[in-house]
């Protein structure tokens, strides 16, 4: 695996492989890779010949008072994750490379972006949409990987893709839990063992969201009051959202039918932390479901 620091050698490797007649595939990360990242990385790897991973905390996704400043940063770490993975590269930019002196440029994202976490997070999916557009054009990727459990952020950059008119495949892929079901994230390590018991919640809302909609309920007011009964069990947990959408424009449904998604946020102390889930029959493969409700997120 090559590590490569600077967007000027990452840009000449890129042309490079282009000019080999070998495909290219881009999983950009914040780095603090866990089984998440890494399923994204081999998926990568089906799709095409190079694979690069990008690990580049972007500060421009980080609100004041979010956690730029104590992000988990452990480069070494990572690429010993990624060595047996047999990655082509790791690219690990510098703020300055990526952003230098009078940068002034940014992709504004549209009521896609406004909704939910956006609404948490004012300017966070300018930022995402900008840094991930960047990337694009640094490695320009034949297929680039993002996963479900960012389940609001694949949509918009399914929108980038689209009205951008990007020569780019966009590949999603399904969240990795925990045993217990506690998706991974690289936020999970500031938890102490009882908030990490507490954060289950989220995996259990959408558990029981799923239960009810298997049992027939189809009313979603009904539902989502159930997935907040379950929050309100846990008093460690502030709940953010607990929502079931048409992953159309993320907008509440009043009916609950294959391929709406619940998605919840909510947070322990200092820590938000987000999960999704995509409601399907029971026997549903975790891909199925994400073709679902992409095939909805084209209604409208
Ligand atoms: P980061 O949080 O590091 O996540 C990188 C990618 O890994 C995202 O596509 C995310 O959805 C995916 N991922 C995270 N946890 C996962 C899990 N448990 N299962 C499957 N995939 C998982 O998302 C970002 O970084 C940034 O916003 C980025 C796109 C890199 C732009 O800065």
């Amino acid at each position: 695996m090559r590590l490569i620091t600077t967007v000027r050698e990452m840009k000449s490797l890129a042309r490079e492989t282009h000019a080999q007649g070998k495909s290219l595939a881009l999983v950009p990360t914040m780095g603090a890779l866990h089984d998440g990242h890494l399923s994204l990385v081999r998926r990568a790897k089906r799709a095409c010949n190079v694979v690069v991973v990008s690990i580049f905390v972007n500060p421009t996704q980080f609100g004041p008072g979010e956690d730029l400043a104590r992000y988990p940063r452990n480069l070494e770490k990572d690429l010993s994750l990624l060595a047996p993975l047999e990655v082509g590269v790791a690219f690990a930019p510098g703020v300055a490379d990526v952003y230098p002196a009078g940068f002034d440029s940014f992709v504004e994202p549209g009521a896609l972006a406004a909704a939910l976490g956006g609404a948490s997070r004012p300017g966070h999916f300018r930022g995402v949409a900008t840094v991930v557009l960047k990337l694009l054009n640094i490695v320009r990727p034949d297929a680039v990987c993002f996963g479900q459990k960012d389940f609001q952020q694949a949509l918009l950059i399914r929108h980038l893709v689209e009205d951008l008119n990007l020569d780019v495949r966009l590949v999603i892929c399904p969240i990795v839990r925990e045993p217990d079901g506690l998706a991974k994230s690289s936020r999970n390590a500031y938890l102490s063992p009882q908030d990490r018991q507490a954060a289950l919640a989220l995996y259990h809302s959408l558990q029981r969201a799923q239960e009810l909609a298997d049992a027939g309920e189809t009313d979603a007011g009904k539902i989502v009051e159930e997935m907040k009964r379950v929050f309100a069990a846990e008093p460690r947990i502030a709940l953010d959202y607990a929502v079931l959408v048409n992953p159309a424009r993320l907008e509440p449904v009043e009916r609950v039918t294959a391929g709406c998604v619940a998605l919840v946020a909510a947070r322990i102390d200092a820590t938000r932390l987000i999960d999704n889930w995509i409601i399907a029959p029971p026997g549903t493969s975790d891909e199925a479901r994400i073709q679902l409700a992409l095939a909805r997120g084209r209604e409208a």
